[in-house]
């Protein structure tokens, strides 16, 4: 939809102020010591991965609004996160959904991809919702369920997910269990967890040996009295059972509020387990609102651990899988989904910014107070200079949202799919 002229058009008028904000960035004493090309460079790298079910409007079991314009296939889908892409050229890839997103025509998807400059990220199963004429009900569990038929179905589920993925190149299976239970008795909860990781194993068996399986964890809902997977040492435990490829997914708003997250972070890390992230921005709970709405300083200091791992040759290297979770109500998607990667790249620009060495000093000699201001300092910094030039270095929109509106994309999409088109999801 944009081409590289229509975007150095859309640039141009915005080009000297930017050229003058970056200058200044580039010049003041935050960042005189430092390379601010690698800086920038390593924001052109940093790719985030668009889920399929974010593209329409949802996220809530009350009422949902159409927006209008919704892809209603997964050719339209690939074509609303290749918008994206050719805006902020930060999403490179796509999370898919077993069955919302069942691909047919593989040689079409595939050449569709190739042409936006897309791969598929990972695959996302489904066993938290019954499908038509399926024989077994999940209304007591999947993998975990008492009855071996049951499991035996959402273990078939998971494989041919990754028999779909396969044919589309994507390397990783993403697990995440609704199971658990809603009253206390309901449920033997040692069983329930032997049973999940049985059939955990017998996935993980059945996947070609360089895909990665992210196993997800989350403390409540739809289960209100226990999950089976509630928190990250479950996931760390099953992981740890089932092989070197099983990895812990943090998803932002699983956690119980105030939870130190970068600290669990930084563990997962330690323990080279952390395989991937479900970014949204939580409030409450599992609110999947835009990434770094609500606590943008909490998503720093998350990247500040991811940063600082990366730097220590006592952490094990291992590749983590950055993609969005998010849906709801009241925004264009896209438009959201523009602000969401720009939140995490402005955070990420941000925990670059830290000055580790001396970090590393007053936190070695319990200077508090210098410790914290080093990391204030950074999160204070105004990094959108260094945003907008990775976005234009790689080709994109210096204002991703600003292009967008003025090419009037969502009246083009509604023009071409109709105002009453709604997209698969939550
Ligand atoms: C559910 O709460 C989890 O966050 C899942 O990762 C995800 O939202 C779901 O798989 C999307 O349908
Ligand atoms: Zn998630
Ligand atoms: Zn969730």
């Amino acid at each position: 939809m944009f081409s590289d002229q229509r975007l150095a058009d859309l640039n141009q008028p915005l080009l000297a102020e930017h050229q003058l904000h970056f200058q200044h960035l580039a010049d003041s004493p935050r960042l005189r010591y430092q390379d601010v090309q690698a800086v920038v460079q390593k924001l052109i790298e940093f790719q985030v991965a668009i889920p399929s079910w974010a593209l329409g409007t949802g996220g809530t079991r009350f009422g949902r609004f159409a927006l209008g314009g919704e892809p209603r296939t997964l050719e339209e889908k690939i074509g609303d996160v290749g918008i994206l892409q050719s805006l902020n050229r930060s999403s490179n890839s796509i999370s898919l959904h077993i069955p919302w997103d069942i691909p047919q025509d593989i040689a079409g998807l595939q050449q569709l991809l190739k042409q936006q400059g897309l791969v598929i990220d990972s695959v996302n199963s489904n066993t938290f919702q019954d499908q038509k004429d399926q024989p077994q009900s999940y209304k007591f569990g999947s993998l975990s369920h008492t009855e071996k038929a049951v499991r035996e179905q959402a273990i078939q589920h998971n494989i041919d997910c990754v028999r779909y993925g396969e044919q589309l190149d994507a390397k990783t299976l993403t697990v995440w269990l609704a199971d658990g239970s809603n009253f206390p008795g309901q449920q033997h909860l040692r069983r329930a967890f032997l049973r999940t990781q049985e059939s955990l194993a017998a996935i993980y068996e059945a996947m070609p040996t360089d895909w990665t399986m992210l196993v997800e964890y989350k403390p409540y809902e739809p289960n209100f009295y226990s999950m089976v997977i509630p928190d990250w040492g479950t996931s760390l435990a099953l992981c740890q059972a089932i092989g070197a490829n099983a990895q812990v997914l943090v998803d932002l708003g699983h956690h119980l509020p105030n939870t130190n997250i970068e600290q669990i972070v930084g563990r997962l890390r330690q323990f080279g387990r952390l395989g991937g992230f479900h970014f949204n921005g939580s409030m409450y709970g599992d609110d999947d609102l835009t990434t770094g709405s609500t606590k943008p300083f909490q998503l720093f200091l998350i990247f500040n651990e991811l940063v600082d791992s990366a730097l220590d040759q006592t952490v094990p290297a291992a590749a983590v899988a950055y993609m969005i979770d998010a849906s709801h109500n009241v925004k264009d998607p896209l438009e959201d989904l523009l602000q969401s990667v720009e939140n995490i790249l402005s955070a990420y620009a941000k925990a670059l910014l830290v000055d580790r060495n001396a970090l590393n000093e007053a936190q070695e000699s319990n200077d508090v107070v210098r410790a914290e201001e080093i990391l204030r300092d950074a999160f204070l910094s105004d990094v959108r200079p260094l945003v907008a030039e990775a976005y234009r270095q790689s080709g994109g929109a210096l204002n991703p949202i600003a292009a967008y509106r003025a090419e009037g994309v969502r009246e083009q999409l509604i023009h071409q799919r109709g105002k009453h088109s709604v997209s698969t999801g939550l």
